[in-house]
């Protein structure tokens, strides 16, 4: 429902990643490959005109990649990369070692820790190898890390390790993905850390021995799925980036939505609150020295994962009709 008059995209140079490439940062979103899409050369248009960095929304996950033991499918991933390299855009892959996107040959069977960890191993090696080259990054472990700030149980590969050995598996993992492509840079990512508390407090603390024991890891993935009306506090944002920043790390805001509960009319002033959201987190991320890259879930309000799953609806920066939302304005001026 637009209830303001605005202004199409169409035929505009100045745009967030003309923009965006004058101060040298990543702008992008996550890209899905289902027949909607497929069958919308707009969406695709204005991926390559608006943005410079793309992540896939699924298809190099897991469940994707390698469907049974002996299958990999890179197809997928393959094809952005491509419309990647042809529009002179960037590629996050997204991601190796997650709890979810499991494909059922590895999570309904009994495994030993040692086939288990052979399985991970594989499929890393597997995957960064085909990828070679071709990444700016990796999200190379996703969510494992839970809301009281410890390694989490949950989902199948913290099975790999033994009591006081969790985390091992992680380790590993940035080894491995190391390894099979030494220049790619490897990424931690998670949500609900953009601000200091227990959980960025875990993330902080486990990053920070990794780096001390010296495994392979380059960057920090924030994703920022939050709703319009949750009160999100600046200044603990960015002093939460600068701890990261100081470590060294790299920053990604990676997944930034805004979701507006469904029975909420969307009115000028929500639509404004939702942009004052966006506003913080990416104006903490400008405010970052190594924060160089910002991706919402998505890019226009047609296609979003949060219709489906949440009571939510219209996060991004575009609307349905790919028209920008205040959001969208904000971010640009943020640019300027
Ligand atoms: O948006 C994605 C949805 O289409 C997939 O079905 C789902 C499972 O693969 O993953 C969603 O993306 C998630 C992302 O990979 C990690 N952070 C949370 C995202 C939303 O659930």
């Amino acid at each position: 429902m637009i209830l303001f008059a605005t202004q199409a995209l169409g035929g505009n140079s100045d745009t967030l990643r003309s923009r965006a490439e004058k101060k040298g940062l990543f702008i992008g979103g996550a890209m899905r490959l289902y027949k909607e899409t497929l069958d919308d050369p707009k969406y695709f248009e204005t991926f390559k005109n608006e943005f410079n960095v793309i992540v896939p929304e699924h298809v190099m996950k897991f469940d994707a990649t390698h469907s049974s033991e002996k299958t990999y499918d890179f197809s997928g991933g393959d094809l952005i990369v491509d419309f990647a390299n042809h529009n002179s855009m960037k590629v996050r892959g997204h991601t190796l070692v997650w709890h979810e996107a499991v494909p059922p040959w590895v999570n309904q069977y009994k495994y030993s820790r040692r086939k288990l960890k052979a399985i991970l191993h594989d499929h890393i090696l597997s995957v960064v190898t085909h990828f070679k080259s071709k990444l700016l990054c990796w999200d190379v472990v996703n969510e494992a890390i839970g809301e009281d700030g410890k390694i989490s149980r949950e989902g199948i590969w913290p099975r790999i390790d033994k009591g006081k050995h969790l985390g091992d598996y992680i380790k590993n993992a940035y080894r491995w993905a190391h390894q099979a492509d030494p220049d790619v840079l490897l990424f931690y990512n998670d949500y609900g850390t953009e601000e200091i508390n227990k959980k960025s407090d875990g993330v902080y603390n486990f990053i920070k021995d990794l780096k001390k024991e010296g495994v392979p890891i380059h960057g920090v993935g924030f994703q920022v799925h939050i709703s319009y009306n949750e009160p999100l506090n600046e200044e603990s944002i960015r002093e939460n980036f600068k701890r990261f920043s100081d470590l060294g790390l790299l920053l990604h805001i990676t997944e930034m939505d805004v979701g507006i509960p469904k029975d909420v009319p969307l009115t000028p002033p929500v639509l404004e609150q939702q942009a004052e959201q966006y506003r913080k987190v990416f104006g903490a991320c400008l405010a970052t020295p190594l924060c160089q890259a910002f991706l919402t879930w998505g890019i226009t309000d047609k296609y979003t994962w949060i219709n489906q799953v949440t009571d939510m609806t219209a996060p991004l920066l575009l609307d349905e009709f790919y028209l920008p939302k205040p959001a969208y304005r904000v971010v640009k001026s943020l640019l300027d």
